[in-house]
């Protein structure tokens, strides 16, 4: 067996048992299209009813034992969290379950680096993965700080290696650090004087904002002929791309841009926010929702990318909602949202039709209007 065909039997060979922490019962199903993005197969979950997840532990004590019962039953080897975990809860839950603990973030960091092709979105991604890792390195310090001052009364073996070595793994990773912020900001100094040149053409822009797989690039395609990637998994696009397209005889610019989700890693937020920042100063921005998600989806996967705008300062920009995927929809639900979202354009990416935005018009057109 060759060295690729190993890794592939690697990934393929990981066994998730997904759990979650929710109010009312934790819906998975994300989480789970995110391991599938990743190439981590789902054997089983696990949600637990509460307020907020336990502190330390994350699940209580109780449902804790029930989990290392269900990994077993469910041959899983590795536990994926429906959210950020405190350095403290991965590593309790590790300690009680015995087998390796994954957080939400550390999943989306993966799948980012897995699909980062430009030199500016693997810097970005490089940024944020370390900004993760430093924090983990912080908890593991204080850990071991805790051991030695338990140990404190001996007074001997309190300064062992393994802090030493955290202490240089901490300053590489700071100055590692340092310098990515350092290109990242040569690479925006570059895209400033491109964004010139555009700015001296006059030309008007709209962005393409939205949740990931909302169909953002197939939309670019369909309006301006582009060639950009679309897959039917998460976070297909990092790099934006800006394409000219035409309607009555006007021409505009039109970007596509990172998708988001709900529980955006802060991380990735900050490292893409100058690429970000850049292709939502637009003069319009387009979000791009898929309307054929059920209605609790739908109403959640808007307010979380309305959270990211106003995270990154583009939340009083003009904008215009576009209903995407309609081509899914019956005549019922499309009136439905309709009414419920007036100021909405109806489309579909997949075939390019478009439908007014009036409620009562029943008038269905291509791009052209
Ligand atoms: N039926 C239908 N499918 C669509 C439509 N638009 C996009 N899709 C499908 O939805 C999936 C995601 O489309 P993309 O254009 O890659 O979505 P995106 O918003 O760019 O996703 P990310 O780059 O991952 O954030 C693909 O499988 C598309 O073929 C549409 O109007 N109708
Ligand atoms: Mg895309």
């Amino acid at each position: 067996m060759d060295a690729v065909q190993n890794g592939a039997t690697r990934r393929a060979a990981q066994r998730a048992l997904t759990i979650g922490v929710a109010p009312e019962e934790p819906d998975l199903s994300e989480l789970r299209e995110l391991l599938r993005t990743a190439g981590v197969a789902v054997t089983g979950e696990m949600g637990q009813r509460r307020e907020r997840p336990d502190p330390d532990r994350y699940f209580g004590r109780g449902k804790l034992a029930e989990l290392k019962r269900a990994a077993k039953e469910a041959d899983a080897n590795l536990i994926a969290v429906d959210d950020e975990l405190l350095p403290r809860q991965e590593r309790n839950l590790e300690e009680e379950l015995g087998i390796p603990v994954i957080d939400r973030t550390a999943i989306i960091l993966d799948i980012f680096a897995d699909h980062a092709r430009s030199a500016e979105g693997k810097l970005q991604v490089e940024l944020a993965q370390l900004e993760y890792n430093l924090a983990r390195m912080r908890g593991l310090w204080t850990h071991l700080e805790r051991l030695g001052a338990g140990r404190m009364d001996g007074g001997i073996g309190t300064r062992g290696p393994g802090e030493s070595q955290i202490e240089t793994d901490r300053r590489l990773a700071r100055n590692r650090i340092a310098a990515l912020r350092r290109r990242l900001r040569d690479t925006k100094a570059t895209r400033a004087t491109m964004r010139k040149e555009r700015d001296r053409a006059g030309l008007p822009t709209v962005a393409l904002a939205g949740y990931t797989n909302a169909g953002k690039s197939t939309l670019l395609n369909t309006m301006t002929g582009a060639d950009v990637g679309v897959r039917e998994r998460l976070f297909h696009t990092l790099d934006p791309t800006t394409r000219a397209f035409e309607i009555s005889g006007r021409q505009y610019l039109m970007t596509d841009t990172v998708g988001f989700i709900r529980k955006l890693p802060h991380q990735l937020v900050e490292a893409f926010s100058a690429t970000l920042e850049e292709a939502l100063g637009a003069d319009l921005i387009v979000h791009v929702v898929d309307a054929s998600v059920p209605e609790e989806d739908l109403h959640q996967m808007m307010a979380a990318v309305d959270d990211v705008l106003e995270e990154i300062g583009a939340g009083d920009r003009r904008r215009l909602l576009a209903l995407n995927k309609v081509d899914l929809l019956d005549d019922q639900r499309r009136r439905e949202l309709s009414f419920r979202f007036s100021d909405a354009v109806q489309v579909s990416g997949a075939t390019g039709a478009r439908r007014s935005r009036r409620a009562s018009s029943r008038r269905s057109s291509r791009w052209s209007c």
